[in-house]
Parts: C-alpha cells; structure tokens; sequence
C-alpha cells in the first residue's frame, strides 16, 4: 500500500484496541466503494484486536444520512468511536456541494456536542477513478485510515 497522504504507523507499532466499541456507519451510495471502505475499515479493527461482538454496522440511504444514523448511536451510549463511511462523486449538478457540505458540518457538529470522537471517512471526488484508488487503490484505503482513527481517539478519550 502506499503511503502518499496516510499517516505512516508500522503494522506492529499500531495499539491494541480489544475491549474498545465501535459504530461503523455506511453509506449505500456509490456502495462498490463504500463496500470497501467498509471492509477496509472492519479488517482493521479486527486486525487490532476488536471483537466482532463490540462492532455496531449500520448502514443509510447516503452520505447526507451519515450524521443522523451516528447520533443514534451516540444517544445509545457505551461506544468509544463512531466512524462514518461514504463517497460523493461530483455530478453534473450543485448537489454535489450540498451533500459534502451537509455530511462535513453534521459531523463536526456530533464531535462538538457528544463525548464521542466522530471520524470522518467521506470520500470527495470528481469522479469514480479518483474514489477507487482511495478505497483499496493506490491511494491505499480510507475505510482503513478511518479504523486507525477511530482506535487512536478511542484511546486518546480513555486516558
Ligand atoms: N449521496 C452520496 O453518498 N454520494 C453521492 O455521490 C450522492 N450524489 O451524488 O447525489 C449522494 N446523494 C444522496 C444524499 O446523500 C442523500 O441520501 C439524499 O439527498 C437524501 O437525503
């Protein structure tokens, strides 16, 4: 995987995060790539040490649902991260602006408001190409980014 624009974190230097909870929300927009983000993000935690038991998967119509599905499960209670997953490709049309702009400013908005740290795995693209070399291209994947966030938040709050 490349190392262009990810933070360089060695597999065996990455923490353990067993006993950590998480909620992972997916966009089913553009869904061939928010799949593998989703996968990306879910073979991460796994890889460090998070029990399928103590994953939370929701999934919503698109990328805009993104901040309302994670309040949800904000308002739950018990999850030490929430990491939101979509991908919005710029259309011939301005509500392209208006999704990236709604989804970007409801999750700062969680972050601001709950005790839970919100990761922001929105891909924003001009198109397919540029989406797919982010989601387990060559760009590496931002679903698995969005995971080493998560854990690093989730530990950075428990301290
Ligand atoms: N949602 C996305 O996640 N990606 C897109 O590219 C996209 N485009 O292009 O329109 C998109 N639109 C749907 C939007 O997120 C909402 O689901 C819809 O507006 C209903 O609220």
């Amino acid at each position: 995987m490349s190392t262009l624009n990810s933070p360089a974190i060695p597999d065996d230097k990455l923490p353990s995060a067993r006993g950590l909870r998480f909620g992972v929300v997916v966009s089913e927009w553009n869904r061939e790539i928010t799949g593998k983000l989703e996968q990306g993000a879910l073979s991460q935690l796994n890889r460090q040490g998070v029990l399928p038991d103590d994953i939370t998967l929701l999934h919503v119509p698109g990328s805009f649902e993104l901040p309302f599905a994670g309040r949800l499960l904000a308002e739950k209670d018990g999850y030490d991260a929430i990491i939101l997953l979509g991908c919005v490709i710029r259309g011939e049309t301005s509500h392209y602006d208006y999704v990236c702009q709604g989804v970007t400013q409801g999750t700062m908005e969680l972050n601001l408001r709950y005790a839970v740290p919100f990761i922001f795995g929105v891909l924003t693209t001009e198109n397919e190409e540029q989406a797919l070399a982010r989601a387990g291209g060559e760009l590496g994947n931002k679903g698995e980014e969005a995971a080493v966030t998560a854990i690093r938040m989730a530990l950075l709050s428990r301290k």
